[in-house]
C-alpha cells in the first residue's frame, strides 16, 4: 500500500483479527487516531544504547519528542494515572510504555507495571516501545501479559555495520559495553531476531525508523524492504528534530532537522514496500490524551497517588468506558458513511496525475472543526479530483492568535504550508485570509464542522474544476 493508514480502505483485504487489533489503536490505525486516546507512562528511565539523535537529559527521541524531563514513576504511581486517566478521558484505548530511556532496558518497572494494569483495567491494550536490543529475551513476557503491540526502533539494516555506527556510537550488552560497527551489527542482530519472534507470536509489530539527512534517508527503502520481509505491520519514518539547543551529538555535528518535504520524499520511496504510519507526532514518554494533544499537565502524582486501588477502580469504570466506547463507534459509522465516497489509494487520486496539497485545521472526531487562530498544527492531503491521501501533520510554533510580538504571525504559517494551495478551516479573519491569499494559499470556510476527507476531495474538485463533486454531508 502507498503511504497512509486511513479508513476502510487501507484496512481493506486485511484479516479480521489484525483489523480487530487496530481498529481503536490510535497509532496504528489513522482513522481511530481522530477519536482515541493514548496514555505513556515514564517508568522507563534508563537506556542500554547511545543514540546520537538523543541526549539523556531529555525524554527517548524513539518515541517521544525531546522536551523537558518527564515525571517519573513508579510502576505503582504509573498504575494509578492509567485508571485514574482512565476514568477522566474515557477515549484512553491504549497504555504505551515509551521511556524517557528504554522500556526493555527497566524490565522490572515496565512489566510490574503492565501486569497490575492488565489485572485493573483489562479494556486496555497494552503498547510498548524499544530499541530493540532486549526483545529477544522478553517476547515471552510480552506474550504472558498480552502485550500485543511493540514498537521497535530500527535505523539501518546495514550488516557491515557502517551506517549503525555513525548513528549508535556504543551499545551495553551482555555485561559489556560495545562500540563503532560491532555496536551497530549486534544491535541489528537483536532486532531482527526478536521481530521475527514477535511476528511468530501474532504481536503487531510498528517499526520507528529517524530519518537522519545525510546518514541514512537513501538507505530507508532498504530498512523497508526488509520489514516487509519480516512481517512488519506499519513503518514509521520520524523526522530527526535536530535543534542546537538539544544537546545532542548530531545537532552539535550540524545535522540539520529533516523537513517535511524530506519526510514525504522518504515516505513515498518507503511506501513501495511497506504500509507508512503518517500521523505520528513524536508524543513525549508521558502524553495523554488524543495524538497531538497533550493534557499530560492535567495528571501530576498529586492528583492520584493518594487514592487507593480500589477507589481508582470505581472511578476507571469498565461499563461506562464501554458505552462511552460504543458512542465513539457509532460516531465513526456514520462519518465513515459520509466519506466513504472517498478514494484514498495513491495510484488513483487522480485522473490525469495533478494533484495538490491541501491543509485542514482539526480539533479531533474527523471533523474541521478548528479555528485558524488558535491552530499548532495542520493536517496536510494530498488530494486529486478522483481522491484524497492523508500525508502528515505540519507544526507552527505559535498560533496565529497568540502570534510574536512585533512580527506577522501569518509568516512562519506561510513558510510551514509554502507548498499548500487550499486551507479548510472552521472559521479565519479577514486579514489573515488577505495575506494568504497574497501568497497564494486560498482559506475556505464553507466545509466548516463537515468531515474531513469528503471535504478535502469535494475542495480539490472544485479546484479542478470537476462538476462531479461529492456530497458533503
Ligand atoms: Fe505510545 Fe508508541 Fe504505543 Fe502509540 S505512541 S508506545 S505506538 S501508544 Fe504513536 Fe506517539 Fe508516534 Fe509513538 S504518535 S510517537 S507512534
Ligand atoms: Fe535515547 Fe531512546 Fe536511543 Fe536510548 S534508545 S539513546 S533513550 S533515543
Amino acid at each position: 500500500m502507498s503511504c497512509g493508514t486511513s479508513g476502510s480502505v487501507a484496512e481493506a483485504g486485511m484479516p479480521d483479527d489484525v483489523k480487530d487489533m487496530i481498529h481503536n489503536h490510535p497509532c496504528y490505525s489513522e482513522g481511530a487516531h481522530h477519536h482515541y486516546a493514548r496514555i505513556h507512562v515514564a517508568v522507563a528511565p534508563a537506556c542500554n544504547i547511545q543514540c546520537n539523535y538523543c541526549n539523556r537529559k531529555y525524554d527517548c527521541s524513539n518515541e517521544s519528542r525531546p522536551g523537558v524531563t518527564s515525571e517519573r514513576l513508579t510502576p505503582e504511581d504509573a498504575a494509578k494515572k492509567v485508571l485514574f486517566v482512565g476514568g477522566e478521558v474515557q477515549r484512553m484505548s491504549v497504555l504505551g510504555i515509551a521511556g524517557p530511556g528504554d522500556a526493555l532496558a527497566n524490565p522490572e518497572k515496565t512489566f510490574d507495571t503492565f501486569k497490575m494494569v492488565r489485572e485493573k483495567a483489562p479494556d486496555l491494550k497494552l503498547c510498548l516501545s524499544t530499541n530493540g536490543l532486549e526483545l529477544p529475551k522478553y517476547v515471552d513476557e510480552m506474550v504472558k501479559y498480552d502485550i500485543d503491540h511493540v514498537t521497535v526502533t530500527i535505523n539501518s539494516v546495514d550488516t557491515t555495520g557502517e551506517i549503525g555506527s555513525k548513528i549508535y556510537p556504543w551499545i551495553f550488552y551482555n555485561n559489556k559495553r560495545y562500540y563503532g560497527k560491532e555496536a551497530a551489527q549486534i544491535l541489528l542482530e537483536r532486532q531482527l531476531e526478536g521481530m521475527k519472534m514477535l511476528v511468530e507470536k501474532g504481536i503487531l509489530i510498528k517499526a520507528n525508523s529517524v530519518l537522519i539527512p545525510g546518514v541514512n534517508e537513501k538507505h530507508l527503502p532498504e530498512v523497508a524492504k526488509k520489514l516487509k520481509e519480516i512481517g512488519v505491520f506499519l513503518h514509521n519514518i520520524m523526522p530527526i528534530i535536530s535543534e542546537p539547543e538539544y544537546g545532542t551529538k548530531f545537532a552539535i555535528d550540524g545535522v540539520p532537522s529533516a523537513t517535511p518535504q524530506e519526510q514525504m520524499e522518504v515516505q513515498e520511496a518507503c511506501g513501495m514496500d511497506m504500509k507508512i504510519m503518517a500521523h505520528c507526532r513524536q508524543c513525549r514518554a508521558d502524553a495523554v490524551g488524543l495524538i497531538g494533544e497533550d493534557r499530560g499537565a492535567e495528571f501530576t502524582k498529586d492528583v492520584f497517588s493518594t487514592m487507593t486501588f480500589d477507589a481508582l477502580e470505581d472511578h476507571y469504570n469498565v461499563e461506562a468506558r464501554q458505552d462511552a466506547h460504543a458512542k465513539i463507534e457509532e460516531f465513526r459509522f456514520f462519518l465513515d458513511k459520509a466519506n466513504e465516497k472517498v478514494q484514498k489509494e495513491k495510484g488513483e487520486l487522480s485522473s490525469t496525475s495533478e494533484t495538490i496539497l491541501v491543509a485542514v485545521t482539526t480539533a479531533g472526531e474527523g471533523m474541521i472543526n478548528q479555528h485558524f487562530g488558535s491552530v499548532k498544527e495542520f493536517l496536510i492531503y494530498e488530494a486529486g479530483d478522483k481522491g484524497i491521501k492523508f500525508i502528515q501533520h505540519r507544526k507552527i510554533t505559535t498560533e496565529y492568535c497568540a502570534g510574536p510580538d512585533g512580527g506577522n504571525p501569518i509568516d512562519e504559517v506561510i513558510d510551514v504550508l509554502k507548498d499548500v494551495k487550499l486551507i479548510l478551516t472552521a472559521k479565519i479573519g479577514g486579514c489573515p485570509q488577505e495575506d494568504l491569499k497574497a501568497a497564494g494559499l486560498t482559506a475556505i470556510q464553507e466545509y466548516a464542522f463537515q468531515p474531513i476527507e469528503a471535504s478535502v476531495l469535494k475542495a480539490a474538485q472544485t479546484y479542478f474544476d470537476v462538476d462531479k463533486a461529492v456530497e458533503v454531508n
